[in-house]
């Protein structure tokens, strides 16, 4: 492996980049996605980022499991499951992602659940307004949409809601449950693209359609090719805005990355997955990536491969290349 040769388009420098490690899974109901962090790390993730790819990494060497915001109690509010919990946490990574990316630096978010984006992504597109004036886009590769309000989801687990917060389709006034989240925290639908969808809720469907949201589902993909997905993707985008990628491992088909909470089949080759990342690398707009929903204690046989396939994603989308 070599330094990238791609010149960041949005970033200062092309080599600083700030690691957060998030030990959360209060997001849905399964134990064992918050060892993701540390499972990845021992898979040699952080080295081949410094050594490898010759990135200087800004990282306090803790997995966070931001124990000291858990409440004591905790009931449902709007039929949504640990609704303090997931918002304090999120309101905490936004700040620590946010001290990254105010400084310039690509920021590295290892989750969790999904609904740690509405942390990562809050942090990133308040630190690019703020640094360069503009709206970041976010690319959202996902088996799911993740675009439920909390009065359309089924399950009330807020990983199936960041998106709806982020794009303020789901605002609650309440500061303790997602209130702290202030406008310029927020994306824009229009600046939204999904990749691999292939289990939307039928209410979700209704959100993407009703807000025109940019989505490619397996169907897209299975009929154009992932090459051309791409290009329309990044073409929606534009080469002009800053890009954040949000990865649940959960795009790959079980195949390839079998522990996760919600496996679903038909999803993306190893080798999708990694194009997308090389592709969005390749734009130079990336500014941000989160890696989310590897959950190590799901399959004895399947988390090795899961995470070998979540740390090949993270060396793709930071500039990996086979040649
Ligand atoms: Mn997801």
């Amino acid at each position: 492996m070599d330094a990238p040769t791609i010149q960041p388009k949005f970033l200062p420098s092309g080599n600083e980049l700030g690691l957060v490690a998030v030990g959360f899974s209060g997001g849905q109901c399964k134990p064992g996605v918050d060892a993701a962090p540390m499972a990845l790390i021992d898979a040699g993730i952080v080295e081949q980022i410094k050594n490898d790819l010759k990135y200087n990494v800004t990282y306090d060497d803790k997995v966070h499991a931001y124990n000291e915001l858990m409440p004591t109690s905790d009931p449902d509010y709007r039929n949504m499951k640990k609704p303090l919990a997931v918002s304090a946490v999120t309101r905490a990574l936004s700040a620590q992602v946010y001290e990254h990316a105010s400084k310039g630096r690509f920021v590295l978010t290892l989750g969790g659940d999904h609904s740690i984006a509405i942390g990562s992504i809050s942090g990133t597109a308040q630190a690019i307004r703020e640094r360069l004036g503009r709206e970041i886009a976010v690319i959202w590769v996902d088996a799911h949409a993740d675009i439920n309000t909390p009065e359309t989801s089924d399950s009330g687990n807020i990983h199936g809601m960041p998106v709806a917060f982020l794009t303020r389709l789901a605002r609650e006034e309440r500061q303790d449950v997602f209130g702290w989240i202030k406008d310029n925290q927020t994306i824009s639908t229009r600046k939204l693209v999904y990749i691999g969808l292939r289990d939307v809720d039928r209410e979700e469907k209704k959100i993407l359609k009703e807000n025109g949201i940019k989505a490619f589902s397996m169907h897209d993909i299975d009929r154009h090719g992932i090459g051309r997905v791409m290009d329309m993707a990044l073409g929606w985008i534009g080469s002009d805005t800053p890009i954040h990628l949000s990865f649940d491992i959960d795009a790959l088909d079980p195949m390839w990355a079998p522990s996760t909470g919600t496996a679903v089949r038909g999803g993306l080759t190893l080798r999708e997955g990694d194009f997308i990342a090389e592709c969005v690398h390749g734009t130079g707009s990336l500014v941000a990536l989160d890696l989310v929903e590897v959950n190590p204690s799901l399959e004895a046989q399947g988390a090795t491969e899961t995470i070998r396939a979540g740390c090949s994603i993270v060396r793709c989308a930071l500039g990996d290349t086979l040649l």
